[in-house]
């Protein structure tokens, strides 16, 4: 699985600025955000403001939530299907998110969902929570057009990105791999 680091100007990189590396966020002097951390960046509002009089907002719109993106099927075709189906009965790619705990899934802004950029979930509600890869933690499974997919991207091997926001603004993040026959 491939991962992409965040690209950013080297003076946004301060203490209180976390980027995620692929693997984890940290801040410039190396200090990684832990489950407990990405918890309580929830915005606090109205927001603070330091000695200066400025508005502390920076740390909270600087952060991006990893999330771990599981595409089922992660080979699609580009062809239409013999069939020809449409509407309800198109074929459908189900996406599963998954956050590290301690970040509630409900807390999902669906409206804000795309994947590959621009492509909203068919069924926005109700969201369906399980834990189908049972590693013990949960996931929110939706459910995006296949073609609408296929149409957008090459025939390989590529990664597309899922992203979208907490209701509490906060965005996150994910990749998956998927094949386009
Ligand atoms: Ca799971």
């Amino acid at each position: 699985m491939h991962t992409v680091s965040d690209v950013y100007p080297a003076d946004l990189a301060s203490e209180t600025n976390f980027f995620f590396d692929g693997e984890q966020a940290e801040n410039s002097t190396g200090v990684s955000l832990t489950d407990e951390s990405f918890v309580s960046l929830e915005p606090e509002l109205p927001y603070q403001r330091d000695s200066e009089g400025t508005i502390i907002k920076g740390d909270f719109l600087q952060l991006q939530l990893p999330a771990e993106i599981t595409l089922k099927p992660s080979v699609i075709k580009k062809k239409k299907d013999k069939g020809k189906k449409s509407g309800k009965k198109a074929p459908k790619l189900n996406v599963f998110i998954e956050f590290e705990k301690g970040i509630d899934l409900e807390k999902i802004d669906m409206e804000t969902v795309r994947l590959d950029g621009d492509l909203s979930p068919l069924d926005r509600k109700p969201a369906k929570i399980g834990d189908q890869d049972k590693d013990g933690m949960p996931e929110l499974k939706l459910q995006f057009s296949r073609s609408a997919l296929a149409a957008k991207l090459e025939k390989g091997q590529q990664t597309i990105s899922l992203d979208g926001e907490l209701t509490s603004g906060l965005p996150f993040h994910g990749q998956a791999e998927i094949l386009v026959k």
